[in-house]
């Protein structure tokens, strides 16, 4: 469950948090397939509780009630669509899995679900599927709550219930046929893959159970044979028990240290600073690049849920979260995934968003806004779309273009100004010094004259941004003022003139 199958050479996945169904599929088509987005991630597609209290927050879509594929972000016949139309652009969907619970056991009774269907939260009766109480994990569990209050104890965290969320018991083989069967009906459609939620909370052999009994791809779309992609959301950070590792054999996992740390550099806390990143992956104590999902951010800790702390950079930031994702685009450690968010109405009071559950841009009937492009390219209506700002789209392409090649060329002033190259296909200079960078450097590029893809790109043979002149020797001079909006220049074989 390692191969993410992707098209074409292309690197990097985008999460459309919270984006509808049709707004994907034309998404693809406009512009990740244009632009070489490998995949995306979508929101989970199955059939979820509806809270009105708070007022349709967007982690509603945690609590499954059933695996009908009916959501807010449209109906089974638009996910069907989206996946097809995505395929054919050779945009891979990765679906989000939450297989680990169902709703929360204060979720009552009744039919407040995104297609009508009849559950007893209090009975843990979900008969669309069907689950009954002898399906959950209350007689695992031993804490008197019934939740984990202890994320030292291993057998709490697998076993009891994660905020209250009623926690299936995937020891048994019924549970497991019926989310494999979930699984499957989205394989069959033509998914690649799936991002696996809270996996920390599901034993290793569990899941190794379900992921065993999927199905092959649709060979309409990818080569006989082929397994789905697993990237499984475990948050280690250090200083619990359950580790990473015991996950990697079955697919990638998330590397929550990566967004943290890169985040404390760039904001230069503890004294960091950019050069330190040279030695940055495994001796980092991030796991083995080849088993890393690596992201800045992701939808929960840009709002301070999850984990990762204030050292978290997003587009609320978005001069350093641009210069973040540039490092990330272009450094070869993980498979990468872009954030493409919706603005929500923070408030932060000491401390904590008090709107952090605010759900995506949406009409007061509860059903969310479509994305609009505007004339400019970017989103409108509360849609972000950090996956089409310029100099993030184009470090995607960069990061097509260097696949492969080493980390070459490194140059550091021994403060916060850094330079690598990509073999001899990519160059990216970075000054997050308060002063100018003035330097010549060498690039590992051929001679000639090439487009920088931040402050421009190429366009009909022309450069609409800075060029840079490369030497014979290989060598170039590059000067970036540090009140730059993008104080990062970065050049590649498809940008030369
Ligand atoms: C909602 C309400 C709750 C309510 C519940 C049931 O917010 O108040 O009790 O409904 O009615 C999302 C939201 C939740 C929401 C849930 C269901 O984030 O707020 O609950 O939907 O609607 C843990 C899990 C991890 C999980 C993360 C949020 O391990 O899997 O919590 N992420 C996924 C999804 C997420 C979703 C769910 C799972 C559930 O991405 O969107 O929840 O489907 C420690 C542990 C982590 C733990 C965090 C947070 O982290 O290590 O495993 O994540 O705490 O509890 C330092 C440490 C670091 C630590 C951190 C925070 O940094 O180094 O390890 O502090 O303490």
């Amino acid at each position: 469950h390692h191969n993410s199958h992707v098209k074409h050479g292309r690197t990097s996945i985008v999460h459309l948090f919270e984006w509808r169904w049709a707004d994907i599929a034309q998404e693809c088509e406009r512009y990740l397939g244009p632009n070489g987005y490998s995949g995306v991630q979508i929101s989970p597609p199955s059939e979820n509780i509806v809270v009105t209290k708070p007022w349709r927050p967007w982690w509603e879509r945690y609590q499954p009630v059933s695996h009908n594929l009916c959501s807010r972000s449209g109906t089974e016949q638009e996910l069907r669509d989206m996946i097809a139309r995505c395929n054919a652009v050779g945009v891979n969907i990765y679906a989000d899995a939450v297989i680990n619970h169902m709703c929360s056991n204060e979720g009552g009774e009744g039919r407040h679900s995104t297609c009508g269907s009849y559950f007893n939260a209090t009975k843990e009766e979900f008969p669309s599927v069907p689950f009954t109480a002898q399906d959950f994990n209350d007689r695992n569990c031993t804490t008197r709550s019934g939740n984990i209050e202890d994320y030292q104890d291993i057998n709490q965290v697998r076993d009891c219930r994660l905020v209250g969320l009623l926690d299936l018991a995937h020891r048994r083989e019924y549970v497991r046929g019926k989310i494999a069967d979930y699984m499957n009906a989205l394989i069959d459609m033509g998914v690649a893959g799936f991002r696996v939620d809270a996996c920390k909370h599901m034993w290793p052999e569990d899941l190794s159970a379900i992921y065993g009994r999927l199905h092959n791809l649709n060979s309409k779309w990818f080569p006989a044979g082929s397994k789905p992609f697993i990237y499984q959301e475990v948050i280690d950070l250090g200083g619990e028990p359950i580790k990473a590792c015991e996950y990697y054999e079955m697919g990638r996992v998330t590397e929550f240290k990566y967004g943290a740390r890169l985040g404390t550099v760039i904001r230069k806390w503890n004294g960091e600073k950019l050069s330190d990143l040279k030695s940055w992956g495994e001796d980092w104590g991030l796991m083995p690049s080849d088993k890393a999902l690596v992201f800045v951010d992701n939808h929960d800790n840009q709002r301070g849920h999850g984990a990762g702390g204030k050292s978290i950079l997003t587009f609320w930031e978005p001069r350093l979260y641009r210069l973040a994702t540039a490092f990330m685009l272009a450094h070869p450690y993980g498979m990468t995934r872009v954030m493409s968010s919706y603005r929500w109405n923070r408030h932060i009071v000491k401390g904590k968003d008090e709107n952090d559950w605010e759900g995506p841009p949406s009409f007061p009937d509860g059903s969310t806004k479509p994305v609009p492009v505007t004339p400019e390219g970017g989103c409108g209506d509360g849609w972000v779309c950090e996956h089409r700002w310029h100099p993030i789209k184009n470090m995607v392409i960069f990061r097509n273009v260097v696949d492969g090649e080493p980390l070459c060329n490194w140059w550091d002033n021994g403060s916060n100004q850094i330079a690598f190259g990509r073999g001899s296909r990519g160059f990216i200079v970075i000054n997050n010094d308060d002063w100018t960078l003035d330097m010549t450097l060498s690039t590992g590029l051929s001679g000639g004259t090439y487009c920088d893809v931040i402050s421009g790109q190429k366009e009909g043979g022309q450069c609409t941004g800075k060029q840079v002149t490369v030497g014979k020797d290989g060598r170039a001079h590059f000067r970036i003022s540090s009140s730059d909006s993008d104080p990062f220049v970065a050049i590649h074989t498809d940008s030369k003139l």
